[in-house]
């Protein structure tokens, strides 16, 4: 299948973004929600998706639609080179070594559980350590605490600081010395702390411990370069990068792959079969039974495109120019607590007001249109940690205006009165 015309047509985008045409692309934020324009602020929960992308999705359903690798007619065809295009694609926008370090998967998730039922489980053993910070998400917090019950290893955390939200490094080669993964998000969902996961990495190369990024806050904002990282797993979800929910990403390190066990059983992923035993089929097939996502792994192609042919840097800019304008406005609110770094974040913003809830207040919100988030954002360790039970979330993207920014900010004050 050709690459989508309009997402090949896209001149390359830099400072100078026309970010309004960008966001007309997005019939979604033409709705009105209960009689007002929508404001979508709940982006580290899910993107929305451009009309390239959509358009790409219906015409791979319209044209080329069949299930891949079995076929030996013309849509078959065209559904495999779609299908292992896309893959291609994941691996150029990851940096990977080859398009065969690139497994699809439902999402992060699955991601995060693949490995620890791979190469955790065949390669960890009682009494191990599993290195993870205190701001994981539940994606990469219970699949580990499942494995270490499972085997008898054990869970350590790199802590987080009260104050800013960053992790404390300070012991990072001595818990290394005594793990044997780690397992780290690059973009904390709940505080917006951007971890420095190529540092992070080069140390725990350099102890021998097996490194595994969450990108899922990340890939869809920001340059991800699995090499310049030096991760030997990574993991990200199509739909919060303008992709298609249920297609997602696990790139690891060739040698890694080579040696793991399968995941799941099934078609795709053995090489012969016999009643009693089975071989399997090369990397990346062997980690993908059954018939995949194929419509789900060609939008997410569109949306990579798109993306690049805005350019992460400036994704990212915006991302941080519009919470900087919604932390110094939230700012101005007595009692506010603000959570994660003070400079450098990313667009994530969580607050608690001292007078309102964060669910009656994203509740409240809502009536006007503007979609927050309210929780604990599957963090709720970390929330325990900082002393509340759900904060309220303002997550940005580049479709996002500062009109928005100051809409929100409008309504929040509105909310207050009713509220206090
Ligand atoms: N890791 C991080 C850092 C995340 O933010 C999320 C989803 C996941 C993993 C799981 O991604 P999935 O696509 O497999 O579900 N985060 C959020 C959130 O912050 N609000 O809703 C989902």
């Amino acid at each position: 299948m050709n690459p989508p015309a309009e997402t090949a047509n896209l001149a390359k985008r830099d400072e100078s973004v026309d970010w309004t045409a960008l966001r007309n692309e997005f019939p979604i934020l033409r709705e009105t929600v209960n009689g007002h324009p929508l404001v979508y602020l709940d982006n580290a929960a899910s993107s929305q998706k451009p009309q390239q992308v959509i358009d790409t999705v219906r015409r791979y359903y319209e044209h080329d639609n069949a299930n891949v690798h079995r076929g030996i007619h013309e849509l078959s065809n065209r559904a495999t080179e779609a299908y292992e295009g896309a893959r291609q694609r994941v691996a150029d926008y990851l940096n990977a070594g080859s398009p065969e370090e690139i497994i699809f998967t439902r999402g992060t998730t699955e991601g995060l559980n693949l490995v620890a039922n791979t190469w955790a489980l065949d390669n960890l053993r009682k009494g191990d350590t599993i290195l993870l910070t205190e701001m994981e998400h539940h994606s990469n917090l219970v699949p580990w605490q499942i494995l270490a019950n499972r085997i008898g290893a054990k869970l350590d955390f790199i802590e987080v600081t009260d104050d800013d939200g960053q992790l404390d490094l300070q012991w990072l080669d001595e818990q290394l010395a005594r793990a044997r993964l780690l397992s780290l998000t690059h973009i904390s969902n709940t505080m917006g702390t951007v971890n420095p996961v190529a540092e992070i990495c080069t140390h725990a190369r350099a102890a021998g411990v097996v490194t595994v990024v969450d990108a899922a806050q990340s890939a869809g904002h920001t340059t991800v370069d699995v090499q310049a990282i030096g991760c030997d797993f990574l993991a990200f979800s199509g739909h919060k990068t303008c992709g298609p929910t249920g297609i997602g990403v696990l790139y690891g390190r060739r040698e890694l792959l080579e040696a793991m066990p399968p995941y799941q059983g099934g078609g795709e992923m053995i090489s012969r079969v016999e009643y009693r035993d089975s071989t399997f089929n090369v990397v990346p097939h062997k980690f993908e039974a059954g018939t995949p996502n194929v419509a789900g792994a060609v939008g997410l192609h569109a949306a990579l495109d798109y993306l690049d042919a805005i350019g992460r840097e400036a994704i990212f800019e915006h991302d941080q120019r519009l919470a900087k304008r919604a932390c110094e406005r939230l700012a101005e609110i007595d009692g506010i607590r603000l959570f994660g770094p003070s400079e450098d974040r990313s667009g994530v913003v969580s607050f608690v007001l001292p007078d309102a809830h964060a669910l009656d207040l994203a509740t409240m919100a809502d009536q006007k249109g503007v979609a927050l988030r309210a929780g604990h954002h599957c963090n709720q360790p970390l929330l325990a940690k900082l002393g509340v039970a759900a904060t309220a979330r303002a997550s940005f993207y580049f479709y996002n205006t500062e009109a928005e920014v100051d809409r929100f900010i409008e309504v929040l004050h509105d909310v207050r009165k009713l509220l206090v």
